[in-house]
């Protein structure tokens, strides 16, 4: 199987405990490479348009103002199978259905707050990748 990338976001409620390198242990340990990060905090509106496909649901405003509230860490993740690896280590998007030893079991407070973001397919990954970075900065 080819090499794939994916996107990563550790948010907020993850930078603010501290637990950047926890998080990124289980990406390692699932045989993620990181291949580029940066710490960053995120704007209103670079917020808004990272989640416009969401802008009608009821939780975008609160989703916003939380993933603006504290730095978070925007990484790109490279390996086999890369995008479904990540979903798999990320656990379900609320923690207290995610399985036992995934990243939102163990540290995501709510179904808001859980900690990680991973993108779902390739199509996504590529954009959220350019969104965030530019092609000198992925390093392989
Ligand atoms: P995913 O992050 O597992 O792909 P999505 O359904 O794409 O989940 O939702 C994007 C993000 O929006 C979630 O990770 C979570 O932070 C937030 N979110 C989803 N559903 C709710 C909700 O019901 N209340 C508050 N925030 C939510």
């Amino acid at each position: 199987m080819a090499l794939e990338r994916t996107f990563s976001i550790i948010k907020p409620d993850a930078t603010k405990r501290n637990l950047t390198g926890k998080i990124i242990a289980k990406f390692e340990e699932a045989g993620l490479r990181i291949v580029a990060s940066k710490r960053i905090h995120m704007t209103r509106e670079q917020a808004e348009g990272f989640y416009a496909v969401h802008k009608e649901r009821p939780f975008f405003g609160e989703l916003v103002d939380f993933m603006i509230s504290e730095p978070v860490v925007v990484q790109v993740l490279e390996g086999e199978d890369a995008i479904a690896k990540n979903r798999e280590v990320m656990g379900a998007t609320n923690p207290a259905d995610a399985a036992e030893g995934t990243i939102r079991k163990e540290f995501a407070l709510s179904i808001g707050e859980n900690s990680v973001h991973g993108s779902d397919a390739p199509e996504t990954a590529a954009e959220e990748i350019k969104y965030f970075f530019s092609d000198d900065e992925i390093v392989g």
